[in-house]
């Protein structure tokens, strides 16, 4: 079998989303997420101009080959843009190769290790009472499992918070400017343990309960939260550090026992070697789209596991269906799966992206269609074109730029 032809699709059904599509002289099809959230088109630059020549008339079958010739033969190793191009294609080829043996993805990674996925949602709110409608509404869904994300008074606007302009209108995440968002670490590690308390006082002790600090914490200040939430025996707080520093985990660490979840920003697992070999984190959070695909974050989950480390895939809106899909065969399959994140979709990106994948009962299972499950409908992908769109910026107080 050899490959015929790589197209690269940007499409934007409410937000944008980067697909690599490769066709093979058989008439297979194989579709990889390339999405990376407010830099897409250089990804798009990265697979068009420098990947996609190399492509035509390679054995599609030969994935561990081809991934390593795109990583190691590039000689400019890692980083966000190259990783997401090596994951699209990667996945692509795992989709063929589940394709031509008739089998589901998961099947060829050993098969289903359970039999569904346990997914987490995302509940947020300006205040209490919004959050606690929020958890409400989650759990009216089937979710079982809920990340709480809450405004802080005398802030306007704060990560995984719906905000609002000055008339009281929504701001959207998605502008052609950053929107900015305003920043009081003390604040927020005065306001954070009241909303678990409320939380837990509303919806008792059971329910598992996340939370994600965005990277906006110094070590002293992780562990102080971390201490702060363990009688509301949180499920894991996330991301509490910019842990490309990953000494700084020593100190979180030392002194808390609030289980800790990292690297939804990190695309290598040389990025996690220290969070890993010292068991200083207990949930490993990379997606396959920015992990350099299925290959790789098989690796990082087998070498966590050793460390009784467990997988919980990022997964918030922004990872398309293709890269939820290739997800969930993961998930199904290998031992230390943990949780996994999902945000769910617009329907009409539902539409673009026609998924066997389903969700059920705060569960997801990858469906058992031949490759990774999902189908691109080109027309209607082209029917909405890109948009520009970036990310929010943080600023403390006094205007200085903060970790977002
Ligand atoms: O900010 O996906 O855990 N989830 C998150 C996400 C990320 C965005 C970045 O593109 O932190 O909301
Ligand atoms: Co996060």
């Amino acid at each position: 079998m050899k490959i015929v032809d790589a197209q690269v699709v940007v499409t934007s059904p409410g937000r944008n989303f980067v697909t690599l599509k490769l066709t093979t002289d058989d008439g297979l099809t194989g579709l990889g997420d390339a999405t990376l959230n407010g830099r897409e088109l250089a990804v798009v630059s990265y697979l068009t101009d420098h990947v996609v020549p190399l492509l035509t008339g390679r054995d599609p079958h030969r994935i561990e080959d081809t991934w390593q010739y795109l990583y190691r033969g590039a000689y400019w190793r890692r980083g966000p843009v190259t990783m997401a191009a090596i994951a699209a294609v990667d996945v692509a080829l795992w989709d063929i190769k589940a394709k031509a043996a008739g089998l589901p993805l998961y099947q060829l990674l050993g098969g289903a290790s359970r039999d569904r996925v346990r997914a987490y949602g995302h509940a947020n709110g300006r205040d209490i009472p919004e959050l606690l409608d929020s958890v409400r509404a989650r759990l009216a869904e089937g979710y079982q499992a809920v990340r709480i994300q809450s405004g802080i008074p005398g802030l306007k606007a704060v990560y995984g918070v719906h905000s609002t302009d000055d008339d009281g209108a929504p701001v959207l995440h998605q502008q052609a400017r950053p929107l900015v968002e305003d920043w009081d670490t003390d604040a927020y590690l005065r306001h954070t343990p009241t909303v678990f308390e409320a939380v837990r006082a509303e919806f008792g002790a059971e329910l598992p309960l996340l939370h994600d600090a965005h990277h906006r914490l110094s070590p002293v200040q992780a562990a102080r939260l971390g201490r702060d939430l363990e009688p509301y025996r949180p499920f894991w707080l996330e991301d509490c550090t910019p842990a490309e520093n990953q000494e700084a985990l020593r100190l979180v660490r030392r002194n808390t026992t609030t289980p800790l979840a990292v690297g939804e920003v990190f695309n290598t697992v040389h990025d996690y070697q220290t969070l890993i070999s010292e068991q200083l984190i207990d949930y490993v959070r990379s997606a396959v789209t920015h992990f350099g695909g299925v290959t790789p974050l098989r690796k990082l989950f087998d070498y966590a596991a050793q460390f009784q480390i467990r997988s919980a895939v990022h997964g918030p809106e922004d990872i398309s269906p293709v890269g939820m899909a290739a997800a969930l065969h993961l998930d199904l399959a290998v031992h230390n799966f943990g949780i996994q994140e999902y945000s769910g979709h617009t329907p009409l990106t539902d539409e673009v992206f026609r998924h066997a994948y389903t969700f059920t009962d705060g569960h997801l299972h990858p469906g058992e269609a031949p490759g990774i499950g999902v189908e691109l409908d080109l027309d209607l992908a082209a029917a909405h074109p890109y948009e520009a769109a970036y990310l929010p910026v943080n600023r403390l107080q006094d205007g200085t730029v903060h970790d977002w």
